[in-house]
């Protein structure tokens, strides 16, 4: 296995990249993707894989500047385990063979030279000059190399300038075994970079989406708004609260001296590899002119309801108008379990008319483990709900 070293995509993907299989990370213009491919580079050599990049855009010494910048790698550091073909080479053959399909025959024949002198167990490539000069097919027909009877590790970028149907071709056509494609923004989440694992070919996995940042020069999936809603006194605030590894209460005591939540409650959370904000929201019905406000660009809801009082159930549907959960994932939160009550599961989905694939989770948001079992299963639903 393979990793990209990227904390998320990695368990996603169940533990890594099978060796022997073609990996592309397909970049739409304007996206700062570069990261991907560095970082699968750098988990790489650090564990001891021998790696090839084909790099015609640049030189070996540019290249050596840009990851030791990005990633704080230096080649020289693993001088016997990294091989760089660049610009020079690339120039070389041009001048050596001006026909393409000639041209095609002595990379290959480079190629595979090289890999079999230095042992190469993992080829990147910068495929977009190999592209222009020589097209898709014979482009890829250069890189299809077994050695023995192995083949390398292919690991693919490339900026994407003609959209989806050239994703559809890359998986049909050109069996390439995982898709990443990067883009930027994203209908529940404006204006982040996102990621889709558009195919992968040795997994069932659903298509998932989900967006990015890049803090110090590393990747983290980011979810940046969830949503805890519900109504009053059902446990919204302690829910925030032991979800959260730091977060602020806008709980003030009403004229009874109890607790009530106003304007908000605010989390962050960072949860197998994810940076999650969480907004709690009010639960009385005087708050309702701001949930639409708190609900936009939410990416999830957990309703959480509290069991020992389903009269509340007409105030919970009000709730699922409100934050529209017809268009993003949502999870149930049936809170308060730790007390006697007699509210089942299918009375819960047929009071609330939910659809099958709404997931109900019976807990107690006094203990953090179930807490945190609701945010990963509404982790899961955002990370495969076709946004
Ligand atoms: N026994 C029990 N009590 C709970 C549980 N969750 C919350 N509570 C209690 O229920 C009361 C209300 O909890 P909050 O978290 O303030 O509820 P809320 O939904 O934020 O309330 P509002 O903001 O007023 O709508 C508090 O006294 C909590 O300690 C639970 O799982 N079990
Ligand atoms: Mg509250």
């Amino acid at each position: 296995m393979i990793q990209t070293g990227i904390t998320g995509i990695d368990e996603m993907l169940g533990s890594g990249i099978p060796r022997g299989t073609r990996v592309l990370f397909s970049m739409e213009p304007g996206v700062d993707g570069r990261l991907f491919m560095i970082s699968t580079l750098n988990n790489a050599l650090s564990r001891n894989h021998r790696c090839l990049v084909i790099i015609p855009t640049s030189t070996a010494r540019v290249f050596r500047s840009e990851i030791l910048t990005l990633k704080k790698v230096d080649i020289d550091d693993y001088k016997d385990k990294l091989v760089v073909l660049d610009s020079s080479v690339r120039d070389s053959l041009h001048k050596k063979c001006p026909v393409p399909a000639e041209r095609v025959n002595e990379w290959k024949s480079l190629i595979r030279e090289t890999c079999e002198k230095n042992l190469i167990d993992i080829i990147f490539v910068y495929f977009d000059l190999i592209y222009e000069d020589l097209g898709l097919e014979e482009g890829f027909r250069m890189l299809d190399i077994t050695i023995g009877d192995r083949k390398p590790t292919v690991v693919l970028e490339h900026l994407n300038l003609e959209g989806d149907d050239l994703l559809t071709r890359f998986s049909a056509d050109l069996a390439f075994d995982l898709i990443i494609s990067l883009k930027s923004s994203f209908t529940p989440a404006p204006y982040f970079n996102f990621f889709t694992l558009e195919y992968t070919s040795w997994s069932n996995m659903p298509r998932r989406s989900i967006p990015y940042i890049i803090i110090n020069n590393t990747i983290s999936l980011y979810i940046p708004k969830i949503i805890v809603t519900g109504p009053p006194a059902s446990g919204k605030t302690t829910f925030v609260n032991q979800a959260s590894d730091r977060g602020i209460s806008g709980d003030r005591k009403d004229l009874k001296g109890a607790a009530t939540t106003v304007a908000m409650d605010l989390g962050w959370l960072h949860f197998k590899g994810f940076d999650i904000t969480i907004y709690g929201t009010p639960g009385q019905p005087r708050f309702d002119p701001i949930l639409p406000q708190l609900a936009s660009h939410a990416m999830g809801v957990v309703m959480v309801i509290d069991v020992t009082r389903p009269e509340q159930m007409a105030r919970v549907r009000t709730l699922m108008e409100l934050a529209k959960v017809n268009l993003i994932p949502m999870v149930i939160a049936a809170n308060k379990c730790d007390l006697p009550h007699d509210f089942s599961e299918n009375e819960i989905r047929d009071s609330l008319h939910l659809k099958a694939d709404v997931p109900i989770h019976f807990i107690s948001a006094l203990r953090r483990s179930d807490v945190r079992l609701v945010v990963e299963s509404l982790v899961h639903c955002i990370t495969t709900y076709p946004f």
